[in-house]
């Protein structure tokens, strides 16, 4: 299964035969004073910055989330977007819980965007199918609906088909739906990240889509966070995640190496490029 994504000129292709395609998450005001701050203040350059830095280490797409308290995003969205539109032609992933702001920044992006998120709620399959749909975007589809999050991976499977069939209920192409099986913190719960893994394993077996997942969620409160994701960001890639969003200075070595391990690499052209870049 092949997910297409556009920049202006710029085509990525996330296929679930691999190799893996690096979302960037840092473009995320998250524990992000710097970026808060500047985006308060309506500038810009420190959203660039990160868009170059990104990119440099290995980033195919980028998160592009502008969520802080008190926020107006259906502004701040779209003009994040054109700021980063106006100096790279690269492939977005607009992170926002507002769908105004989604579809607000879908009309200025151009290309083929990816939606995160829509979920399993009703609430949120009313609000952003048809959206995806008016766009031509992809989305990334929640494992998680109106009873909340659940821990049992056969369940979060039922959620990511349900999402998939109203997907293509509302015409959406079943290529553009990319299943987020839900990392979280395993400080908090020693299962989270077996949960997690078996799910992929599941939707990556039953339904055969492309698979993203927020890769630094699960070291939340705990040191060693980049060997931490590096673990199990191979394990997921094992069983079947395509595309996490992470952090490309963090987390590309170990997802080449991944690459590499399994096969997606012949004689280890992008493994040694990566090194040689990072020279
Ligand atoms: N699924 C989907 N989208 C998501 C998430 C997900 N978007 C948001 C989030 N989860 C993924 N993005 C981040 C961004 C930053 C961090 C973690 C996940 C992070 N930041 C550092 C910190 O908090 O200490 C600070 C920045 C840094 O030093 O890198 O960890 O699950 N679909």
């Amino acid at each position: 299964m092949k997910t297409i994504l556009r920049g202006i000129n710029n085509e990525v292709t996330i296929d679930t035969k691999g190799p893996v395609i690096i979302i960037g998450e840092c473009i995320n005001p998250t524990r992000r004073k710097k970026l808060v701050s500047t985006l308060q203040e309506g500038k810009f350059e420190y959203v660039l910055e990160l868009a170059e830095s990104q990119i440099k280490a290995g980033a195919d797409v980028l998160d592009v989330n502008v969520g802080f308290p008190g926020v107006n995003d259906v502004k701040l969205l779209p003009a994040a977007v054109l700021a980063i539109r106006g100096s790279f032609d690269i492939p977005l992933c607009l992170d926002s819980p507002n769908p105004k702001a989604i579809e607000a920044a879908l009309k200025v992006a151009g290309g083929k965007c990816l939606i995160n998120s829509v979920n399993g709620e009703e609430k949120s399959l009313n609000a952003l199918l048809s959206i995806a749909k008016e766009y031509e975007a992809a989305i990334i589809g929640l494992t998680m609906d109106d009873d909340g999050i659940t821990h049992d991976p056969e369940k979060r499977l039922a959620i990511g088909e349900k999402i998939l069939e109203r997907a293509v209920k509302a015409g959406i192409k079943e290529e553009d739906v990319i299943i987020d099986p839900l990392a979280m913190a395993v400080s908090a719960d020693s299962e989270a990240c077996i949960v997690t893994l078996e799910t992929i394993r599941l939707v990556h077996q039953k339904l055969g889509l492309n698979i993203t997942m927020g890769a630094s969620n699960v070291s939340f409160g705990l040191p060693g966070r980049e060997d931490l994701n590096s673990a199990f960001i191979s394990l997921a890639i094992m069983n079947g995640l395509t595309c996490p969003i992470a952090n490309p200075e963090k987390i590309t070595a170990a997802v080449r190496a991944a690459d590499l391990v399994l096969g997606r690499d012949d004689f280890a052209v992008r493994f040694v490029e990566y090194f040689q870049s990072r020279m």
